[in-house]
This record gives C-alpha cells, sequence and structure tokens, in this order.
C-alpha cells in the first residue's frame, strides 16, 4: 500500500460565505504522481486529536498559504502584511511539533517552509519588496506560476543538490521569506538576489522550499524527484 501523507490543509475565511478547508489539488495530485496517498487534515480546535493523526500517517505535507501572523516571531505587523490566521498558525505548529517528536518526515512548500521557521523560532520577512535591502527579484509573480520564474543556487551536500544539481530554475509565488533561521535549520538554496529558497533539518527528515513544486508538476515532471524522494522516506518509515 503506497504510504498515507497528512496534508495539513489551509482554510480560507470566505469561501462559500463561511471558512472552508482548502488544500488545491496539485499538491495531493502530486503526491499521488510520487507514489504517496494523501489524507487531508483540517484545522482543529481539539489537540487532543492531533497524536491520532500522526500515528495515522508516514510523514506530513505543509502547503502554501496566507501570511503568518509576526506576533509569533514577536514582531508588530507592518503595513504590506496580508491576511493572517493566529488559530491556524498554531494549529499547523502544534501538527509540526508533533510530526518531530516522531521523527515523521516533513515536505513543507511555501507558507509550510515558513511556518516551519517561525515554529522552530525564526523570523520573517513580513514583505520582501518593502523589507529586503537590496531590492530584489520580483518573487510575486502575478499569475499562477506552472512556468518557471527565477534560478536558484542548491548548497553541495544538501540532498536538494543530489536530487538537481548546483542550479534550477524555480517559479516564485510569495512576499515573505526566512529572515533568521529557526532552531537547527540549515540553508540549502538561495535565488541569486540572496532570498531563502530552500532549508532542511539537522537531524530530522524535513525539506522545505519556498517555491511551488506542486505547481511545476502541472507543467512537467521536473519536480517529481522532490515529491518521491519525501514519498520514499515516509514508504521507509
Ligand atoms: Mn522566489
Amino acid at each position: 500500500m503506497n504510504p498515507l501523507i497528512g496534508v495539513i490543509a489551509n482554510i480560507d475565511l470566505n469561501r462559500y460565505d463561511m471558512p472552508a478547508t482548502v488544500v488545491p489539488l496539485a499538491y495531493t495530485t502530486s503526491l499521488e504522481k510520487a507514489g504517496g496517498q494523501p489524507l487531508i487534515f483540517p484545522l482543529t480546535l481539539d489537540e487532543t486529536f492531533l497524536p491520532v493523526m500522526a500515528d495515522a500517517v508516514k510523514g506530513f505535507l505543509f502547503i502554501g498559504g496566507n501570511d503568518i501572523d509576526p506576533g509569533f516571531y514577536n514582531e508588530m505587523p507592518e503595513k504590506e502584511l496580508g491576511k493572517v490566521d493566529k488559530t491556524l498558525d498554531m494549529f499547523q505548529m502544534a501538527a509540526l511539533k508533533i510530526a518531530m517528536a516522531r521523527e515523521k518526515p516533513v515536505l513543507g512548500i511555501c507558507r509550510g517552509i515558513q511556518i516551519v521557521n517561525v515554529a522552530l523560532g525564526g523570523t520573517l520577512f513580513q514583505d520582501i519588496p518593502s523589507q529586503f535591502d537590496p531590492p530584489v527579484l520580483n518573487h510575486m509573480q502575478d499569475t499562477i506560476s506552472f512556468e518557471t520564474d527565477h534560478e536558484v543556487d542548491i548548497e553541495p551536500g544538501s540532498e536538494l543538490h543530489d536530487l538537481f544539481g548546483s542550479h534550477i530554475r524555480v517559479n516564485s509565488r510569495h512576499h515573505q521569506s526566512i529572515k533568521t533561521l529557526g532552531k537547527d535549520l540549515i540553508i540549502t538554496a538561495r535565488a541569486p538576489d540572496g532570498v531563502i529558497e530552500a532549508v532542511r533539518h539537522k537531524t530530522l527528515p524535513m525539506e522545505l522550499v519556498q517555491w511551488h513544486p506542486e505547481l511545476m508538476m502541472q507543467k512537467n515532471n521536473d519536480m517529481l524527484p522532490l515529491f518521491k524522494m519525501f514519498v520514499e522516506k515516509c514508504r521507509l518509515r
């Protein structure tokens, strides 16, 4: 049987004029293509359910979504900050802590890399264009990026380097990024302007990327090795 992988859902506050669980199909179909069986976990306020969720799956995917409440890294909101949802942030950070305690593989995408970084005590640029100095590439493309938008330089010695070599082109749909690193995270890739594009955990099986491999997967299989590596780690658990 293909390994069950918990997909930590986001919420959309105004879908159907009421809050709704949201997971774009691109994430679950990408896991399926890589041999995984996604299982969507909606936000719950009942944290006693989290250990039950964690025991049911081999690994966790943290997907893209809204900005993160800067209160979690002791900053006041800047005016360029997008929508935040403190309850969702807390739920996702609680889910991560249980995943880490059980040493389950984690793949984080876009908001996923950001929530993991904040959960581990790191900080974010609340808005790259207004806060990153010197000025940088356009990391927030206007359209959904099935195509690639900028290059990233990958650190030798990382699993990402084993998969893709020193340079790849990726898409870019984010206006936030890591400012200071969370505990035990190591940078594995940067954009040419210095923006952090990927990190891993020193000891735990966690791969975190700022780009959207699941959207690139709608166009070709260039990012299939990333999903396959994650699913294989889950299978071996
Ligand atoms: Mn980018």
